[in-house]
């Protein structure tokens, strides 16, 4: 007998400026059927509405729904979670972990009782702290809870130091680990114009100032908009992960996994090297640090345990 032929569904909780733009990617690149949920009225409904009518422009046969009702994600494939508050003025980092925490929290639980088999791929911040809780509310398996920070970071390395060059981004190799924060570690080591070290190619003070700024790229972004952070980017770094699932790719890229003694980190969700394809994060890759490489990634680790306490 034939098998059921059955269209993809993706679920993107949270529709605010991240939102809007997975949905636009995930009709552009025929990746199934889109659920828009956010708990404001009417904004989920007008964006997939307004999408709907781009649908014809380009050819495109996919179903958009836009929801204020969790339970619409039934049956999805990935979850995509940017539900969550930006910082605002006079309120400290506890704060957003906490109020993006009861978010999480809320959102797990839909998850759990809807979409019970997708994989969830969370981008809410603190990203580390954020995807940790989400798989410990939903109580999935860690290799379908995921979080992404490092394919961004890592593309942010990777066009500054195309630029740096003066060479198509796609001829850069480039890795960035650790915590999605300041203190995040680009690893030189391993980054390389087509197998040629960086390190051969572009003067250490110009890579210090280039990993700086990868470093501060989010912030950089934040300064000049004003009213928000990131969201093309951040949006094409997360279809790079669902791609990677749907068509099992084994694609190794950067993400935020669970440690389970790897890099002798335990019971902590950091940045580092995954293997993803239809079994999610299929595996976590071991390379070896430098010394300086090593430190960085502990400290960086100490961070987000600091942040995890706080839950
Ligand atoms: O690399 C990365 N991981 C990141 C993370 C890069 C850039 C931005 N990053 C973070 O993603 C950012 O700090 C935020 O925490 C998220 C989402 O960023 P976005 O720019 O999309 O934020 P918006 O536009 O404020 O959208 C958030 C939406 C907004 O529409 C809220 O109404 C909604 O989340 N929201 C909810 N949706 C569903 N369910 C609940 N409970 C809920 N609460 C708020």
């Amino acid at each position: 007998m034939a098998g059921e032929i059955r269209r993809r569904k993706i679920a993107l909780i949270g529709a605010g400026q991240i939102g809007g733009t997975l949905a636009l990617l995930c009709g552009q690149r025929n990746l199934g059927d889109v659920v828009l949920f956010d708990v404001v009225e009417g904004m989920p409904q007008g964006k997939a509405l307004d999408l709907s009518h781009l649908a014809p422009v380009f050819g495109l046969d996919f179903k958009i729904q836009g929801t204020n009702n969790i339970a619409d994600i039934a049956g999805a494939d990935v979850c995509v979670v940017t539900s969550g508050l930006p910082r605002k003025p006079g309120m400290s980092r506890d704060d957003l972990v906490k109020t993006n925490a009861e978010i999480i929290r809320n959102v797990a639980k839909g998850i759990k009782e809807h979409a019970p088999n997708a994989l969830v791929i969370v981008i809410t911040n603190p990203l580390d702290a954020m995807v940790y809780l989400m798989q410990k509310e939903t109580g999935f398996p860690a290799n379908r809870v995921v979080g992404m920070a490092g394919v961004l970071d890592t593309a942010r390395y990777q066009a500054f130091l195309a630029e740096e060059l003066n060479v198509s981004v796609s001829s850069v190799s480039a890795f960035v680990l650790g915590g999605h924060g300041d203190d995040m570690v680009p690893v030189r080591s391993y980054t390389t114009c087509n197998g040629i070290p960086v390190a051969n190619l572009i003067k250490t003070e110009r890579l210090d100032a280039i990993e700086k700024r990868v470093r501060g790229a989010g912030g950089e972004v934040v300064a000049l908009l004003k009213t928000g952070s990131a969201f093309y980017s951040p949006a094409a770094s997360a279809i790079q992960m669902v791609e990677a699932y749907l068509h099992d790719q084994r694609r190794v890229l950067a993400a935020a996994a669970k440690m389970n003694g790897e890099y002798g980190l335990k019971d902590i969700y950091i940045g580092v090297p995954v293997i993803m394809g239809k079994g999610g994060v299929e595996k976590i890759v071991e390379i070896e640090l430098t010394a300086a490489e090593k430190t960085a990634l502990h400290e960086s680790a100490e961070r987000v345990k600091q942040l995890l306490a706080i839950l």
